[in-house]
């Protein structure tokens, strides 16, 4: 009886998603050291998430040090303070005024890497943090975790990224504050990104809450005024800073505000259903859980359906999102997906699931346009790495160099390899089975990442496929 009562409260439940606030998964990304975890403690206390009470808790078991409670949110473990560093990556639920948020505090140890890959598939909005600091900025940029999380991101499917410049009470030359923009505007332009319509920057402190949310901006403007002593340099840089914060395109806006009023961009909404799994859990001896995100199309509940590379054929019992039950999920849903337990073990993160009518393409070898940024070996024929595509991997071994462009633009057929910094189109050969489809058919499924003991080697696309 108990049983079937349940089942009647869920489908009361049912609610249709427009009655949803809209669901987005934004992700801190960056240099260990630059703010992180700080930022999503700033977050979840301007959202209400931790009240007062509890926030004197932390600042009291940090020691009473100013800066060190935000970061003591989200790093919880005893490890985590003591090295005052990130261990894993954090998740957290939060809403704003339009949006509901799944925010997710990525640490920027190298280590850290594959598991930031598996991760940064479901993300809408990158917030990429640096420090302001010129010593911390330097070790991320040019070469360290700001450029690599930034390439991993932006390779792997994220477009619109926030630069957060943090830690702004620290600012003792007002004129770094360009030089960061400049010099991580023209990275950015280089990889790829439209400076105007993907990329915001925006100055914030973690520790003052300063640009974090507007409400937040007033009581500091108000404390401010009340405090006539002080002293005359600090205003001088206080106007500085805002003069050149004039010039950049994330003007009287927040971080609060940006993220509630991010528009989602959902450009591939095709018929066919592609949902990506990103993990799975047997909830019951009953059902088992997929939690993923759809990357086209839609679905309702009872339809067949097919997981690939495994070709196992199921039917769904229901689809959650947020907790309820829907009839439906559609591209650029985050959900949960119910089946039958006989699917679980032909299901794993990096599959994907279609309509049981149509199939997704396994290549046995990929003709792909990359370019090349970080070495380990020589990048010729014959090299063996490890190719991620979304939240799957597989290893494989470069077949042939067709072709080069170097950095003055200067193309060279049948190359005996490339350099860093260089583009070309290779072949590729793959060693297990994973679901990919070139830039012309699916896009999501065409970006790739090439890695070889831990470094990012190379990034691109994949143009054509043999099965
Ligand atoms: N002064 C100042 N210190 C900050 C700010 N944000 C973070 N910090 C400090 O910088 C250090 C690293 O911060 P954390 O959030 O752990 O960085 P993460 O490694 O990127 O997560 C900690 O000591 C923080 O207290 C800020 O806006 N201003
Ligand atoms: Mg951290």
């Amino acid at each position: 009886m108990n049983f079937i009562y349940l089942e009647d409260e869920t489908s009361d439940q049912e609610k249709n998603q427009t009655q949803i606030k809209k669901q987005i998964s934004i992700a801190l990304i960056g240099q260990n050291g630059s703010g992180k975890s700080s930022i999503a403690g700033q977050i979840l206390i301007q959202t209400g998430k931790i009240n007062q009470k509890v926030l004197k808790l932390f600042q009291q078991f940090s020691g009473n040090n100013q800066n060190q409670h935000f970061s003591w949110i989200t790093d919880n473990s005893n490890e985590e303070r003591i090295s005052n560093s990130s261990q894993e990556i954090t998740k957290f639920h939060l809403e704003t005024k339009n949006k509901q948020i799944i925010l997710f505090d990525i640490p920027g140890k190298k280590y850290f890497i594959p598991e930031m890959i598996n991760t940064i598939s479901q993300i809408d909005l990158g917030l990429l943090v640096v420090s302001s600091i010129k010593e911390e900025f330097e070790e991320g940029f040019p070469k360290g975790q700001t450029v690599e999380h930034l390439l991993i991101a932006k390779s792997l499917g994220i477009s619109q990224f926030v630069v957060l410049i943090n830690k702004i009470d620290l600012l003792v030359e007002p004129e770094y504050l360009k030089i960061i923009v400049s010099s991580l505007s023209n990275f950015m332009q280089k990889i790829g990104l439209d400076l105007e319509k993907q990329v915001f920057f925006l100055p914030i402190s973690a520790r003052t809450g300063m640009n974090i949310s507007k409400n937040q901006n007033q009581n500091q403007n108000q404390n401010q005024n009340q405090n006539q002593n002080q002293n005359q340099n600090q205003n001088q840089n206080q106007i500085q800073i805002e003069n050149l914060i004039e010039n950049l395109n994330c003007k009287d806006q927040s971080l609060l505000d940006i993220i509630d009023n991010y528009i989602k961009q959902e450009k591939f909404i095709e018929n066919q259903f592609r949902m990506l799994v990103l993990d799975k859990y047997q909830k019951t001896m009953k059902e088992i859980y997929l939690f993923g995100k759809v990357l086209s199309g839609k679905i309702s509940k009872k339809k067949q359906i097919m997981i690939f590379p495994k070709k196992f054929k199921c039917e769904i019992k229901d689809i959650k999102i947020q907790e309820s039950s829907v009839k439906e999920c559609k591209s650029g849903d985050q959900v949960k997906i119910i089946l039958d337990p006989e699917s679980f073990e032909y299901i794993d993160a990096g599959c994907v699931l279609c309509d049981s009518q149509s199939s997704v393409s396994i290549p046995k070898q990929l003709l792909c346009q990359i370019t090349i940024c970080g070495t380990t070996g020589i990048f010729a024929k014959g090299f063996k790495c490890i190719l991620h595509s979304l939240s799957s991997f597989s290893e494989c071994e470069v077949t042939e160099i067709i072709s080069s462009v170097n950095h003055k633009k200067m193309k060279k057929k049948n190359p005996l390899f490339l350099k860093e910094g260089e583009s070309g189109v290779v072949k590729i050969s793959l060693f297990q089975e994973i679901c990919i489809e070139p830039f012309s058919i699916f896009e999501p499924l065409s970006k790739i990442l090439l890695r070889d003991r831990g470094v990012t080697v190379a990034y691109g696309l994949v143009r054509k496929i043999r099965i």
